[in-house]
């Protein structure tokens, strides 16, 4: 589960890009002054899942987060290997649907995004139906878009230390401002 600590090329220009065009000090000056006390909405991690990706319903998704009102802190299209997505799902390591899971997950392009809102990890899952799609509410994104409970759409953070944990491991702090 060891990740690569340098950035590779394209993110070191990316990186190099986005903090030269930030108003530094207008962030900072902003920070300490409303940085204690500013109520911030939630953050929570999901994914488009390959499935969906595959099936052309990344965009229907996205405008069923944007109707919900969830703002898009960060996004990004990526293929991910099993190694990443092994290290993602490491609590469901010992499960026996392990292996499919991380063969499904570095199978196809996927959207890593950081969402927020007020209350974004509840309404998030509340959103996105049960595992299952057979078992999802009417309306929900699994319900609508998922092939299966193993393709199931989409992903999202279960708990507060979840989507701190996930959100960690896709993005660097420069991207989530
Ligand atoms: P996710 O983490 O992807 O948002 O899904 P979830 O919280 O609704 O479900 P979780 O229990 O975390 O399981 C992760 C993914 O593993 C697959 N799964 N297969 N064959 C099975 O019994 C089984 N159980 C879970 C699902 O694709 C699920 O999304
Ligand atoms: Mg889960």
């Amino acid at each position: 589960m060891d990740r690569p600590r340098t950035l590779d090329p394209r993110r070191e220009r990316a990186f190099q890009n986005r903090v030269e065009s930030l108003p530094l000090q207008w962030n900072t000056e902003r920070f300490l002054r409303e940085g204690a006390t500013r109520k911030v909405p939630e953050r929570t991690f999901s994914i488009i899942k390959p499935d969906a990706v595959a099936d052309g319903l990344a965009g229907a998704i996205l405008a069923e987060l944007d109707k919900a009102g969830f703002r898009i802190v960060s996004i990004r299209r990526e293929s991910i290997t099993k190694h990443e997505a092994e290290g993602f799902y490491a609590v469901h390591s010992s499960k026996p649907f392990f292996s499919g899971l991380t063969d499904f997950m570095s199978s196809g392009p996927l959207f890593l995004m950081v969402l927020e809102k007020d209350n974004a990890i509840a309404d998030l899952r509340k959103l996105m139906g049960a595992t299952n799609p057979a078992n999802a509410e009417e309306g929900t994104i699994r319900k609508k878009f998922a092939r299966s409970l193993g393709e199931n759409a989409i992903h999202g953070s279960d708990a507060p230390e979840t989507a701190a944990f996930e959100i960690a491991y896709w993005f660097a702090g420069y991207e989530l401002i």
